[in-house]
């Protein structure tokens, strides 16, 4: 009946959880994020987030995590693949507007566009830094084989300051970070390098942290508890040279059909600070026009 003979022979979850989480989250700012949200009035629309990242990291599934956290229910917006798709399963870029919970759209969008894959496949890195300057128009069909030609109907030459990005969201699956290839972590940090020279805001969404710690699957409120996710988030960042405070672990909407306001708010607290982002971007671009 000793102390010591007690001892659980499993290893505690204790030994996997921090005892102060490394980030707040307080589950009634959901409301507050929400009504900000409603009174965002740009000086430019809208704000353009653009999504990359690589194959099946859940882009297409965190813009309808987004617009689901925003209008309470569920909603096909973004075609998804399937989990163990190889190969790109979004092919083209498409700009997706976010509907509103009483009517209309809010003044930002997201552009959805294909995977990086390995070598020879999936989208080109100049493909991507062209949709950061504007110059591909929605619908257009990525080519893994060349990048597009000046002469594609899609092309467009002369990009108005909406047509460009306002914020670059890296998105990367927590669970497979270390798998990450190298040659698609150094993609990315070819369209990182271009969009730092052009100022453009940057953060890193890491999904599946419900795949990624059996802590945070089981109860999403331990997140900035699980020390698995805290080593993930700093793994992401060495990998791709983005500070901590732009790094986002969120799980998104997969199988579920009903609201999880602990998987709302994580995602609407990313969504803040992008748009939050985007909007000083543009407002310092615009300022540094006017002087
Ligand atoms: N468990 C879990 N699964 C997820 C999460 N996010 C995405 N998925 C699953 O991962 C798969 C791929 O998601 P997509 O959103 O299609 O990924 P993508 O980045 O758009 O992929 P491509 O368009 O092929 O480049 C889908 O089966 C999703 O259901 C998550 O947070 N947790
Ligand atoms: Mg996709």
């Amino acid at each position: 009946m000793g102390g010591e003979s007690t001892k659980p022979t499993v290893p505690s979850t204790h030994a996997h959880q921090l005892k102060v989480a490394w980030r707040n989250v307080d589950r009634s700012e959901k409301e507050g994020i929400l009504r900000n949200m409603d009174y965002l009035n740009p000086s430019l629309t809208p704000l353009r987030i653009l999504l990359y990242g690589p194959v099946g990291a859940g882009k297409s599934c965190f813009i309808n995590s987004v617009q689901r956290a925003l209008i309470g229910r569920n909603v096909i917006n973004a075609l998804e693949g399937s989990i163990t798709s190889e190969k790109s399963f979004t092919a083209s870029i498409k700009t997706h507007k976010m509907k509103k919970r009483r009517g209309g759209y809010y003044p930002f969008v997201f552009s959805d566009i294909m995977g990086l894959e390995l070598d020879g496949g999936g989208i080109q890195t100049e493909d991507i830094i062209k949709v950061l300057e504007g110059h591909i128009l929605d619908g257009y069909t990525f080519n893994p084989r060349r990048p597009i030609s000046e002469r594609n109907q899609k092309y467009n030459t002369y990009p108005n300051p909406s047509d460009k990005v306002h914020c670059l969201v890296s998105i990367l699956p927590a669970d497979a970070i270390s798998r990450m290839d190298q040659c698609v972590i150094e993609k990315m940090k070819t369209v990182r390098k271009r969009a730092s020279e052009l100022n453009i805001p940057q953060v890193i969404v890491l999904t599946k942290v419900d795949n990624a710690c059996e802590i945070v699957n089981r109860d999403m409120r331990k997140l900035y508890y699980s020390k698995r996710i805290k080593q993930k988030v700093e793994e992401s960042s060495n990998k791709l040279g983005i500070p901590w405070s732009n790094i986002y672990p969120v799980k998104n909407y997969h199988a579920e059909i009903t609201e999880d306001a602990n998987v709302d708010v994580i995602i609407l607290m990313a969504l803040r600070d992008i748009v939050n982002f985007a909007n000083d971007y543009v407002k310092d671009l615009q300022e540094s026009n006017d002087n």
